[in-house]
Formats: C-alpha cells, sequence, structure tokens
C-alpha cells in the first residue's frame, strides 16, 4: 500500500519511520511512504504557503494553490483514486475498526495542515476523509499522521514477530489488554518487594488465561463501561464473563 504525505515539515517523519518494530514496513515498501514538501510547489520570490485570513483575525492560512499543484503531483503518480485525509479535531475518531479497514487498502494521500487551518475551498474540492486522535488541539496535522501510519504498520503481515500479539491488543476484542510482567518475580522496591501475580508462575494455561480475561473485564468496567456494554450488545461476552462482572464490586 501507498502513502502520499503532504507536509510542510518533511523532515518530521523520515526519523520516526526508521524506528521499532515497524521499520520494516517501511523499509520493505510494504508500506511505501512518499513525502511531498509543499515547499516545493510554492512559487515566486518568498515561496509563500500561507497568507492572512480574508474577514481578519489572528493567525495564517495555508493557501489554496501551493495544495492545488502538490496534489496535482501525487495524482500524476498514482492515478488510483485513493481517498484524501485530512486531520482536524472535528473529523472522525480514529479507531482501531478503522486501522483495521485501512491496513487492507490501497493507502491514502495525507494533509498534514498548519497555522489555524486550510483554505476551505481546497478542502470542500478534495477531503475525501476527517480523521481526529480526540479532542484537543494539536499546532499541525503531521502527529497525527504518524499515529495513523505507525498504527497500519504494525498490521502488516510480519510486521510482529508474534501474530498472537494483534489478538492481544487492547481494543482488538472490545476490551482493554489485561497488564503484563516480566523478571524479576520479586522486584525490590523502596516500599518492600512487589512479587507477579503468582497464576503467572503455575504453568496452568487455562487458569492464566481465565485470569488475563479477569484482568481485562476489571479493567474495562472501571475505566470504559461503555466498552463492555458494547461487547455485551455484541453477543463478545461468555456466561462466565457475565459471572465475573456481576461479582465485582461497584465503581
Ligand atoms: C483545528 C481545530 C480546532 C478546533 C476545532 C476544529 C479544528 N480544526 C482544526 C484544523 O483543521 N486544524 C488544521 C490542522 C490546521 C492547524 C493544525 N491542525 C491541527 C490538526 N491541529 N490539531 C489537529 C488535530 C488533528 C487530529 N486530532 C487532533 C488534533
Amino acid at each position: 500500500m501507498r502513502f502520499d504525505v503532504i507536509t510542510l515539515f518533511p523532515e518530521l517523519f523520515a526519523p520516526f519511520l526508521a524506528q521499532g518494530v515497524t521499520r520494516r514496513a517501511f523499509e520493505s515498501g510494504q508500506v511505501d511512504v512518499h513525502l511531498w514538501p509543499l515547499r516545493d510547489h510554492a512559487e515566486g520570490n518568498y515561496r509563500r504557503v500561507d497568507d492572512r485570513p480574508f474577514g481578519g483575525g489572528p493567525g495564517m492560512v495555508m493557501l489554496a494553490e501551493p495544495l492545488e499543484r502538490a496534489l496535482a503531483a501525487v495524482r500524476g503518480q498514482r492515478a488510483d483514486g485513493a481517498p484524501l485525509v485530512h486531520f482536524s479535531p472535528t473529523g472522525r475518531r480514529i479507531d482501531q475498526a478503522l486501522l483495521r479497514e485501512m491496513a487492507s487498502g490501497p493507502g491514502a494521500v495525507l494533509l498534514c495542515g498548519r497555522y489555524e487551518g486550510v483554505d476551505q475551498r481546497f478542502l470542500d474540492r478534495h477531503v475525501d476523509l476527517e480523521l481526529s486522535l480526540g479532542d484537543f488541539v494539536l499546532s499541525g496535522g503531521e502527529l497525527p499522521a504518524l499515529a495513523l501510519l505507525d498504527g497500519i504498520a504494525r498490521l502488516q503481515p510480519g510486521v510482529l514477530a508474534d501474530p498472537r500479539s494483534h489478538e492481544q491488543d487492547s481494543f482488538e476484542d472490545g476490551l482493554l489488554d489485561c497488564p503484563h510482567f516480566s523478571r524479576p518475580e520479586v522486584l525490590d522496591t523502596a516500599d518492600g518487594p512487589l512479587p507477579v501475580p503468582p497464576v503467572l508462575l503455575s504453568g496452568h494455561h487455562a487458569a492464566i488465561a481465565r485470569w488475563r480475561r479477569e484482568q481485562s473485564l476489571a479493567l474495562t468496567a472501571r475505566r470504559r463501561p461503555d466498552l463492555i456494554a458494547a461487547a455485551r450488545a455484541a453477543g463478545r461476552l461468555s456466561s462466565a464473563d457475565e459471572r465475573y462482572l456481576a461479582q465485582l464490586p461497584p465503581a
């Protein structure tokens, strides 16, 4: 799959794409990322990419014309009609289901806005999908674009050494992930020794699986009761799950 990123800050992307388990997906071209520095499509001595807003007010607006030229260059390299994504808190919240959908598609063109915003005429003409990380404001769309690329890259076949990692992820089964423990078996701290939950050392695989399921259920019930309701509505809770939930102390 291919992603074309239109940005004023292409140098933010390269170091991130070269790190961690997702590096292989980017370096092999499994997730082929092309960066399009918007400044390359600016004209005139000053290579302007922004200007003051008509009607007055604070801040600057990203100009439509350099964006039109950048997008034409992208579309000249790929004529597959891949959707143009813009990142904004007013967009659809990115969730694991959306990542799964996009991970099996052709990719997208990612527009990273800066300043106060992008000239609305460009957005109206070209944006297919607005995506949000949540109800907060950033100074640009680059971090949301990287978040999307990271979430999609780690879903590519072969990126995570053990495919069971995906099944364990929070949200893949609609519940929050269980806690994880590793060596040492007893951690010395200033507040005293902290042992690992004994069941994890028991070698009893069914008991471990049940304990992890119950940890997920308890954490989800306390922090995200909406996810419990959704899992119940989707028929994803067993009768053992329901019995466990019923005996939890009230929040
Ligand atoms: C900013 C904004 C703030 C409140 C309500 C709606 C809004 N839309 C935008 C917007 O589109 N901003 C552009 C992209 C230009 C300024 C920097 N941008 C941005 C994107 N800031 N914050 C985001 C963002 C994107 C996804 N998830 C969280 C924040």
